[in-house]
């Protein structure tokens, strides 16, 4: 049977204006899915939106909708943007879903039954865009820690659920299990930010938040986001419904991808409902930097003080998916945040996949066109084995950067075989080869391991690269699904003839590209 493996990105808060900032985390995710797909593993990989909530209501009222239509709109536009970036979930959660409210309810009701939720009043400063309550203590200036905006004072009837009694808990939690919350710099900000000055109950209704989800014994409350939101994770594997066979299947996670702005709900209040649950914790929490832009977090709530184009769905149309994917997934190096500039973007563009990936595939495919009518040649097992042991160091740190969550350096490394590849070319002239019959094994066997190292490179590179590795291994007649397993050999290729192939990454005229761009 195969090991299970289950994934989560954050749910997003239903907007249509979603950055490539925010479609970091599904991107991660869908890379790390599918990389443990290749790798043998039985994946469910879940996203999905975050829906109650007043910023929800008031953004309806506003566009002049009916809520729920409001949603489905935005709910059409975000999946139509996972679809364009080549994202592939198993399921996409909508906390409106009545599987989930349903089960929302029930979890309310058991903690409330075990003791761990209590009536009482609740007095906070508030942050309206970040739905979340702070303390004196918390504010940066007086203003919301997280977003810097104003907090008003709230005062009303709410039910709390009992986090102080989670502390030592939670402390035994991360030293039990170093790799529970990553990069570990994360577990001392949790613990000498919030743990050590003393966790305070937490409020978890809202009397004067009406788009949520009704307490069911008390439905002048609305059950407030965190545990709303939280829960997702568990309600959408069926927890709590008629069929809960996933959630027998896949919980607890392995992972929960989130941006670092979240960790804090992650890491403390997560499992802490859960411990009080009496589930299973989750085996790793992954906080991971942002995508900033001259200086500041990308968002989409912010006012681009630039010109920089940031939309997806302006880039993907003209750029591909992969180039998007490329450089989110190599400019944001493990657990701290990366810059966007679309210069770099472009740069990024032209220098990898264009003179690196694209030129070697393309290089490669026309001489096997002109010497060998495109057909795959044998070759001479024994040469060249400095080519096919860096070849499989590079394949072997992939494997270790994406079991450490290093995306980037494992993208690296992928792209280190095509370097590596055309130096190769470089090195042994197929170009001068082919002109001396007396040369044609070797040509032979250079054009060979040219299209292996190809293979090999294009398989690894699949998971965060879906597209244009998948068009170059069916032009190597490479059949889905892909596996490691294929890659346990150098020589891994079938005979016979390799199909043509379109241009992979049109060079771009970087100058032109940013007028054009700044024009839209
Ligand atoms: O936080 N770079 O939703 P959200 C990288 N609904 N990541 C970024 C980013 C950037 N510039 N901007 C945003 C929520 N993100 C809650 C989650 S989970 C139970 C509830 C990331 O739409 C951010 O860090 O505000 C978060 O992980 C994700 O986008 C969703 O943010």
């Amino acid at each position: 049977m195969k090991e299970k493996f289950y994934i989560t990105s954050p749910i997003y808060y239903p907007s249509s204006k979603l950055t490539i900032g925010n479609c970091y985390t599904t991107i991660v995710c869908d890379a790390v899915a599918r990389f443990n797909k290749l790798n043998g593993k039985d994946v469910f990989y879940m996203t999905g939106t975050d829906e109650h909530g007043q910023k929800v209501f008031e953004a309806a009222q506003k566009a002049g909708k009916g809520v729920k239509q409001h949603l489905d709109e935005i709910i059409i536009d975000t999946k139509y943007l996972w679809k364009m970036l080549d994202v592939e979930y198993d399921k996409f959660i909508r906390t409106t879903d009545e599987e989930h409210v349903k089960a929302v309810q029930k979890i309310f009701n058991e903690l409330y039954k075990k003791g761990f939720i209590y009536k009482s009043t609740y007095k906070g400063l508030y942050c309206m865009p970040c739905e979340a309550f702070w303390t004196e203590s918390q504010l940066i200036d007086g203003k919301c820690p997280d977003c810097g905006r104003d907090v008003v004072e709230q005062e009303e009837e709410a039910y709390f659920f009992k986090l102080s009694e989670f502390s030592d808990k939670l402390l035994k939690l991360y030293k039990d299990n170093p790799k529970f919350l990553l990069p570990t710099s994360r577990v001392n900000e949790m613990v000498n930010n919030f743990i050590k000055p003393g966790l305070e109950d937490l409020c978890v209704t809202r009397t004067s938040v009406k788009w949520g989800i009704p307490v069911e014994f008390d439905p002048k409350h609305t059950i407030y986001v965190w545990i709303d939101a939280l829960s997702n994770y568990l309600t959408g594997l069926g927890y709590l419904s008629e069929d809960d066979k996933n959630f027998k299947k896949y919980w607890p996670a392995d992972i929960h991808m989130i941006g670092k702005d979240i960790v804090r709900f992650h890491s403390i209040i997560w499992p802490a409902i859960l411990m009080a649950l009496d589930l299973p914790l989750p085996k790793q929490i992954f906080g991971h930097g942002w995508l900033m832009l001259g200086g500041d977090k990308l968002s989409k709530s912010k006012k681009l003080a630039t010109i920089e184009c940031t939309d997806p769905r302006i880039l993907v149309p003209r750029y591909s998916s992969d180039a998007v994917r490329y450089y989110l997934l190599r400019e944001i190096p493990f657990g701290s945040d990366g810059n966007y500039s679309t210069e770099a973007f472009l740069n990024k563009f032209n220098s990898d996949l264009c003179n690196n990936f694209g030129n070697l595939v393309s290089r490669t495919f026309s001489m096997l066109r002109k010497y060998m009518n495109s057909q795959i040649p044998e070759a001479d097992f024994d040469e060249d084995q400095d080519l096919k042991e860096y070849v499989n160091d590079e394949k072997q740190k992939v494997f270790r950067y994406m079991n450490e969550l290093d995306v980037s350096k494992a993208l690296s490394s992928v792209f280190n075989i095509f370097s590596r590849a055309n130096a190769y070319i470089e090195k042994t002239e197929p170009f001068r080869l082919a002109k001396d019959s007396a040369q044609a094994n070797r040509l032979a066997t250079v054009m060979r391991n040219l299209l292996e190292c190809i293979r090999i490179g294009a398989t690894l590179l699949y998971p965060f690269l879906p597209n244009s590795s998948s068009k170059v291994l069916d032009a190597l007649n490479v059949e889905k699904p892909y596996s490691f397993e294929d890659l346990d050999k150098f020589y891994g290729l079938k005979k016979g003839q390799v199909k043509p192939l379109e241009i992979l990454f049109p060079r771009l005229d970087v100058q032109k590209e940013l007028e054009e761009l700044a024009k839209l």
